[in-house]
């Protein structure tokens, strides 16, 4: 697979959705002597202004029932991470045999820095934010984006071989990648979500798994121990499907791990199994809430030691790092109750991670469209951890089944569930969204769900009838 990108004077090239992904890819394929096609099965009324854009980019929009029209001389099309294989227009091009990539492997076909690629089910964007903190305090020029929210295509412009790009990387997108071939490939963990996309847990990890595809003896690989999928990837059953130097991190002690927790330090051991290891950092400097971000941590900094940052150096630049909006991120404290909004968890391992993350009584707002994941683990979580509960959207009804004798109360706004969560919780407790479920039944996306929370809870300091 070759790994430039052949754009030939007068290819035709189809552009399939036109969110963030598709609108980028017009942008930076305008730049290039193509004509362009773009698509979308949207009605067009609810598209005026993504047609404008991309006709402002030299791009025709063509409705999918007309596509039949363009496709005999369409050279290749650049699918949206949001667009599922089965996807109407989608099987149209494959019917008409036309190549199909999606904008992660053309943006990697056009850079020129090197990659460090992130993905798991947890924990991604923590993960990629924080590589780039670490690179940049380590004197690095590094560039952030995929999956986070700014689309790759628009970081990799201009990037010079000796800068670096941090890219976090979706299952959706790591489907259609061909020759996409990161220095760094870090896999951070795989847990039920997408179930409405995938057939099977084993068909979503598949897709995981292809972040280190393409990687060589020349790259890294940097993995969690802890979870079996991706262990079994390396180790067991003889499987060798990692051909990338590999680079392991656990929260506890292993032999096999370059990276592990000792008495509560991040412990970094050049050599696997080196009785003299080095005491990195305590896990209390990490500066952010949870087991999990020490695990998000540990792989942060394992990817940092590969692009070639000083341990020393990492230390100190770690300590500096901000938390992500909407990831367990402190609201307020009012009245003795902190309210936190992790707006940004939306499957239900991420709630339960997130209820292990705080030892004080929790009142949790939990709920909305479900993504065909069971609630039964979660349910065990709520039953051991919650206080009370708020069951908010369309899945609150099946949160309230599976939470055993938990108390809980429906609410149909976000002003509502905060509301309530006041009333349930006293002074001491913690007032936690963590939804574990997708925004959209009530919510413009997971950043809005978040935004309301803040909003709410703002309202809540107003004095009784201001
Ligand atoms: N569309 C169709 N047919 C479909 C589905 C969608 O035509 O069957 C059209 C829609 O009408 C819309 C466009 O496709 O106009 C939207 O494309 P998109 O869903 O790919 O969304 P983008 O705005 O391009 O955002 C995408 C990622 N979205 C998804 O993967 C669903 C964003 O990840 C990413 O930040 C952005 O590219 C830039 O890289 C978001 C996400 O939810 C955060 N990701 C999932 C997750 O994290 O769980 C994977």
């Amino acid at each position: 697979m070759t790994d430039t990108l052949e754009l030939r004077a007068g290819d035709a090239i189809l552009v399939i959705g036109l969110g963030r992904s598709g609108l980028a890819s017009l942008e930076i394929l305008a730049h290039h002597n193509v004509r362009l096609y773009a698509t979308d099965e949207k009605p067009p009324e609810e598209l005026s202004e993504a047609i404008a854009a991309a006709e402002s980019f030299g791009a025709r929009f063509v409705e999918p029932a007309a596509l039949d029209a363009i496709l005999p001389t369409t050279s290749w099309a650049v699918l949206s991470p949001g667009v599922p294989p089965i996807s109407p227009v989608v099987r149209a091009v494959h019917r008409a045999n036309v190549p199909v990539m999606g904008e992660i492997e053309l943006a990697y076909r056009l850079c020129k820095a090197p990659i460090v690629a992130v993905t798991g089910t947890k924990g991604k964007s923590t993960t990629t934010a924080m590589i780039g903190h670490l690179l940049r305090g380590c004197g690095l020029t590094a560039r952030v984006g995929g999956n986070i929210g700014n689309p790759l295509i628009k970081e990799i412009e201009g990037a010079t071989s000796k800068e670096w790009i941090v890219a976090e990387v979706s299952s959706f997108q790591l489907e259609t990648i061909r020759a996409f071939k990161p220095r760094v490939a870090v896999l951070l963990n795989i847990a039920p979500d997408h179930l409405d996309r995938y057939p099977s847990m084993d068909e979503y990890a598949e897709a995981k798994y292809r972040i280190c595809a393409n990687q060589s003896m020349s790259d890294w690989f940097v993995g969690n121990l802890d979870d079996p999928r991706i262990e079994a990837l390396a180790w067991r059953h003889g499987n060798a499907r990692v051909q990338a130097r590999q680079l392991w991190f656990t929260r506890n002690g292993s032999e096999r791990a370059t990276m592990y927790l000792r008495d509560g330090v991040v412990t970094y051991a050049p050599v696997t199994g080196d009785p003299r290891p080095i005491p990195l950092l305590p896990c209390s400097e990490i500066p952010l809430q949870g087991e999990h971000n020490v695990e998000n941590a540990m792989a942060a900094l394992l990817a940092a030691l590969a692009v070639g940052c000083p341990p020393a150096s990492l230390r100190a630049a770690i300590r500096s790092f901000a938390p992500m909006p909407h990831r367990l991120e402190r609201v307020a404290e009012i009245d003795g109750v902190l309210y936190v909004d992790d707006s940004k968890s939306t499957v239900p391992t991420s709630v339960v991670a997130a209820l292990r993350s705080y030892d004080r009584p929790i009142v949790l707002i939990a709920g909305g469209r479900s993504k065909g994941i069971g609630f039964d683990a979660l349910g065990s979580a709520i039953a051991q951890r919650v206080k009370a509960l708020v069951a908010i959207g369309e899945s609150a009804a099946e949160i309230r089944k599976a939470s055993g004798d938990v108390p809980v109360v429906e609410a149909f706004s976000m002003e509502e569930a905060v509301q309530r969560a006041r009333e349930l919780a006293a002074p001491g407790d913690v007032v936690l969204l963590s939804p574990g479920c997708a925004s959209f039944d009530m919510f413009a996306s997971a950043e809005d769900r978040g935004e309301q929370f803040s909003a709410a809870v703002a309202s809540q300091r107003e004095p009784a009838g201001a």
